[in-house]
């Protein structure tokens, strides 16, 4: 499918899905919403990909929120159904099977904030700058902002930054726990890169399994997490990927991995 309000590549196992509106700050209007449900549904039904990276292209923004000027002559039927959409693309994004990774530069604001926190973790350039300034539009943070920051950094912590609707700068997010990286604009890419190098020489299913193990069990009681794990574990005991495994440690060479 061919994309107009973001760029997808591939580079090796990686998937990069790059919000590409930066001459309006990268917002999210219903194309973009339609487009980014697509390419996560391309991503996650190509099995040559094991995970992938969210970020934007231009360099002020990643993503800031909301496209309010879209919004300001939609009705309130309009505004409704493109709530669900939102919805949906954000759920997209959370529930996205393989590792997420949201690299961060310039304005991360509103949903633009949401999307990086429903990734699995965020890398930060120095000029990242981080915030749920919906309050202040009469309104709360609805993709997920409400839900995922309190978990990511404590409830106070959060409340005080979505009370407040503050901007925050990439070393205090990194000093809140929001981030776990900060480097230079120009080097987001590559070290980016350098974790889903690291990332991707696993075992793609074993990849999808850690972290259904780690979302859902961290919703549930230390029993019935237990148990959720010894099931995500048996279904790599099943994969033809996990006897590749042993075997490349018995060979003692490099496993080839296939996604089965
Ligand atoms: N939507 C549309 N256009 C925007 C947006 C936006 N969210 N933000 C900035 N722009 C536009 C500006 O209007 C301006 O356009 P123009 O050049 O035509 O006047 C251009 O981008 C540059 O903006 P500024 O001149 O304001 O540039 P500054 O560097 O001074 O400031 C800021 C940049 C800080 C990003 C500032 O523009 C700002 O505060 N923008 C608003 C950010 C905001 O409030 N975002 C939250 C929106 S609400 C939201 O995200 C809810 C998500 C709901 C999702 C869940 C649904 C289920």
């Amino acid at each position: 499918m061919g994309y107009e309000t973001i760029k997808l590549e591939r580079e090796g196992k990686v998937g990069i899905l790059s919000f590409n509106r930066p001459q309006a700050l990268n917002a999210l209007n219903t194309q973009m919403a339609r487009e980014i449900l697509a390419a996560l549904e391309e991503l996650e039904q190509d099995d040559e990909i094991f995970a992938a990276v969210l970020t934007a292209e231009g360099e002020k923004a990643f993503c800031v929120g909301a496209d309010l000027k879209e919004r300001k002559d939609m009705s309130k039927q309009e505004m409704k159904k493109q709530r669900e959409l939102f919805v949906k693309a954000f759920t997209a994004v959370a529930m996205f099977k393989k590792p997420l990774v949201a690299a961060v530069n310039g304005y991360a604001l509103g949903g633009g904030c949401e999307f990086a926190l429903a990734c699995d973790f965020i890398v930060a350039s120095e000029k990242a700058v981080f915030g749920l300034p919906e309050v202040g539009l009469a309104i709360i943070p609805g993709g997920g902002g409400t839900q995922l920051l309190p978990r990511l950094i404590g409830r106070a912590r959060a409340k005080e930054l979505i009370f407040t609707g503050r901007r925050i700068d990439a070393r205090e997010a990194y000093r809140l726990g929001l981030v776990n990286y900060v480097v230079l604009p120009e080097e987001l890419r590559k070290k980016t890169m350098e974790i889903m190098a690291e990332i991707v020489q696993n075992g793609p299913i074993a990849l999808q399994q850690a972290k259904r193990a780690i979302n859902y069990g961290l919703e549930l009681d230390l029993h019935t997490a237990l148990a959720l794990e010894a099931e995500c574990y048996n279904v790599c005991l099943a994969t033809e990927d996990r006897d590749e495994g042993l075997r490349a440690f018995n060979e003692k060479r490099k496993p080839v991995y296939k996604n089965r």
